[in-house]
């Protein structure tokens, strides 16, 4: 029995540093460590799990060609050398046919670190000039929202929250999301914080707060400018501030935006009391330090992009920054400047983008422009489980024209659909670099034992590709040690060798707007970015609200957040249960649906059909079924996604999952 350190990889802001009790070249125990300080010893239930997806039954280990019709998921195991053999023989073929933009990736990489995405595998798609894919599945509308105010300025650590008197989640659930936040939730309580919950759902903090707003899904636009237009109204505004930090026409524009957003109008356009409305502006205004925890439940609507935006401007118009534990934190994945673009080493796409979250229309669809797409090569992302409207993806994948590689760690719902299927190691298994977007901290982790079957690496199969299709150049960056030196220059790299781990140049406890400044061209926070501005005109410009507009025959708005089971899909199909959709008390009444009952929730994109929970946290309205469900947990084998739309955000062309309206029927 050995004990090595790892580190967690799962698309989650804590980065856990892992102890992995290792026997006979499996591992056996996974624990949190305290080399991340913000791990302090402890880890989630669901990665503790990880060792029965590794060395489970589902866990993908030889590669395998399709023998069935698409989508059964019969497969014959093959040799390492056919299978790539056909990988290599189909990508050239496609592109010589018909282009390499007849060529597409479906990834998206967020349980992924700096090494195994974003490297060889760009590398080889540049190469080939395939269709780029616009990375819009999470925190597209938050990363425009967050880089055009403040060119996304690294924010509050979350430990310094211990600091703050006031602290506002907003969109967010720790309980699942991020559950490192919660001991430092607790002590800033001790010492007399108040915590203000601003989320549709009564979440396990909302139900510790001292004010929780269960807006209607949607509406965060108009309760952040009622409160930009209240401490502007009461004088409680740092106009000193704003003027030195700010450009004063666009302080002029926010407040004209915002000037209609009474407490009142706001409070009915948001479905909240007019009193809670008020004291939260009291609060905000008179709390010092005040932090806002932003998550990303507000950005996955159609005014998603503008409500961050307005809720990012907060702490600029109350003037919260400059003291430690005052500001927001939204992520803070920009806290270490990478030089990807030595580890990629190709030359920029000249292609065409395709936006992921559109997928399943580039695969039905005739092609607006370039020919259409002929191979797809899926890695690092689970599409069919995580994407908009999955059934036309699904559609897409069933086409017999369409080449399709599936690199996957475990047997997932997409990898039934591929031609070629590749078995992928798991972070025990392969080299990581990881920058946390919570934690400020970057790791190196090591492999912990041996890949498990004849699993390969990504780095390892993209290389290959890249070799076998005759893209190699002298001198690319291959191995690990190699990208890493070039992703973060020889000296850092030197320093992360000693170390195992580097604090990001700002220190880990950087006060916003003294030791971290906005990244903007010229260094000042733009409340209203002039992009942002211009890409919102056609709606009258960036802070201008239309409610979404009215689905008569699907009255329900469903939301799928986080699962504390789950990173997205990853980890879910160990949990064996079918999972039910929870539903507000008056409206599961209203349809004579008791807890327990087999439901249909539809809309014109597809159905769910599972069983009932009914739910006195959900405000009445709202429906819920988590993200990242597998075929398994339903009784259709459609999860959330097939209700959801695949319009896009207003910002950032982001994923509009919590924009999904549904009616919900019982089933005899
Ligand atoms: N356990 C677990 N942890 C995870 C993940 C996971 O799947 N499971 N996923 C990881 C990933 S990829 C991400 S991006 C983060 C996401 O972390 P969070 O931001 O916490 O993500 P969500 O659960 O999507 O949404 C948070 C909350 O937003 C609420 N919400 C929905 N619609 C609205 C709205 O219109 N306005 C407001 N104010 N709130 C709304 C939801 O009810 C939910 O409680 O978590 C990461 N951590
Ligand atoms: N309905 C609904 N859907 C959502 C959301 C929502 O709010 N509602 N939120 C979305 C969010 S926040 C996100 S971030 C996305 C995430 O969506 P995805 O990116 O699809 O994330 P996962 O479901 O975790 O799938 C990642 C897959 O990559 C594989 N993988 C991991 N590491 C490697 C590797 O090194 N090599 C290879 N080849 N494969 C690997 C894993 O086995 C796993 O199956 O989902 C989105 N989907
Ligand atoms: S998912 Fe988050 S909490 Fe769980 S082990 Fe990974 S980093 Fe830690
Ligand atoms: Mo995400």
């Amino acid at each position: 029995m050995a004990t090595l350190p790892s580190v967690c990889p799962l698309d989650c802001p804590d980065t856990c540093s892992l102890s992995v009790e290792v026997a006979d070249r499996r591992a056996r125990r996974l624990e949190g460590s305290r080399l991340n300080p913000l791990t302090a010893g402890f880890m989630c239930a669901k990665v503790r799990r990880f060792p029965e997806l590794a060395h489970g039954p589902g866990r993908l280990r030889r590669p395998a060609l399709r023998v069935g019709l698409k989508g059964e998921g019969r497969f014959r195991e093959v040799s390492w050398d056919e299978a790539l053999t056909r990988v290599a023989e189909e990508l050239a073929r496609v592109r010589s046919e018909h282009g390499g933009e007849a060529i597409l990736p479906l990834t998206y990489g967020g349980s992924n670190g700096s090494l195994t995405h974003g490297t060889l595998d760009e590398r080889l798609f540049r190469r080939l000039g395939a269709s780029q894919l616009a990375r819009t599945v999470c925190a597209a509308p938050t990363g425009a929202a967050a880089g055009g105010l403040y060119g996304r300025m690294v924010g509050v650590a979350l430990p310094d929250y211990v600091h703050a008197r006031l602290i506002v989640l907003w969109g967010v659930n720790p309980k699942a999301s991020g559950i490192h936040l919660l001991p430092v939730l607790k002590a800033a309580r001790e010492q007399g914080a108040r915590l203000v919950v601003v989320d549709p759902r009564r979440t396990p903090l909302a139900k510790q707060a001292d004010l929780y707003l269960p807006l209607r899904v949607g509406s965060d636009l108009p309760l952040a400018l009622a409160l930009i237009r209240e401490l502007f109204a009461s004088g409680a505004a740092d106009e000193d501030f704003l003027a030195e930090r700010c450009h004063p026409d666009q302080v002029e524009l926010l407040r004209a935006r915002a000037e209609p957003w009474t407490l009142g109008r706001a409070a009915t356009e948001c479905g909240l009391s007019e009193a809670d409305l008020a004291r939260l502006a009291q609060l905000y205004a008179e709390a010092r330090p005040a932090v806002i925890r932003c998550g990303w439940g507000l950005e996955r609507n159609r005014r998603g992009g503008a409500a961050v935006a307005a809720v990012l401007a907060l702490p600029a118009v109350a003037g919260h920054f400059g003291v430690l534990g005052g500001g927001y934190t939204m992520s803070n994945s920009r806290s270490f400047a990478l030089n990807q673009g030595a580890a990629i080493r190709a030359q920029p796409y000249q292609t065409r983008t395709i936006n992921m979250n559109q997928a399943g229309r580039a695969l039905t669809e005739p092609p607006g422009e370039g020919p259409p797409i002929k191979a797809v090569l899926c890695y690092d992302a689970n599409p069919l489980a995580t994407f908009p409207d999955q059934e036309r993806l699904r559609s897409g994948l069933l086409r017999d024209d369409l080449f399709t590689v599936v690199f996957e760690q475990v047997r997932t719902d997409t990898a039934r659909y591929a031609d070629v299927l590749l078995p992928a190691t798991t972070f025990l298994e392969h080299d990581e670099l990881r920058v946390s977007y919570g934690a400020l901290l970057l790791q190196r982790s090591r492999p912990v034992i041996p890949p498990v079957g004849e699993a390969r690496s990504n780095l390892a199969v993209f290389a290959e590709l890249i070799e076998r299709l005759g893209l190699a150049e002298e001198g690319d960056p291959t191995s690990p040690d190699a990208l890493i030196e070039a992703l973060l220059g020889p000296e850092r790299a030197a320093e992360l060798e000693r170390a195992g781990q580097l604090e990001p140049p700002c220190g880990a406890h950087p006060i916003q707007m003294v030791d971290v400044l906005p990244q903007t061209p010229d260094g000042k926070i733009h409340l209203v970015p002039a992009a942002l501005e211009q890409e919102l005109a056609a709606q009258g410009g960036l802070y201008v609200y239309e409610p979404s507009p009215p689905a008569p025959s699907y009255p329900l708005t469903l939301i799928s957040p986080a699962s504390p089971r789950a990173i997205s899909s990853t980890l879910f199909q160990l949990h064996e249960q079918i999972v039910p959709l929870g539903l507000a008390p008056a409206d599961a009444a209203a349809r004579g649906i008791e807890s327990g009952d087999r439901v249909r929730a539809h809309n014109e994109l597809g159905e769910v059909v599972t069983l009932a929970a009914v739910d006195p946290d959900l405000r009445e309205g709202v429906a819920c079924l988590p993200k990242g469900l597998w075929a398994q947990h339903t009784l259709n084998g459609a999860t959330a996604n097939a209700l959801c739309p695949d319009h896009l955000s207003d910002l950032g062309g982001g994923a509009c999952f919590n924009d999904a309206r549904i009616e919900v029927e019982k089933l005899t």
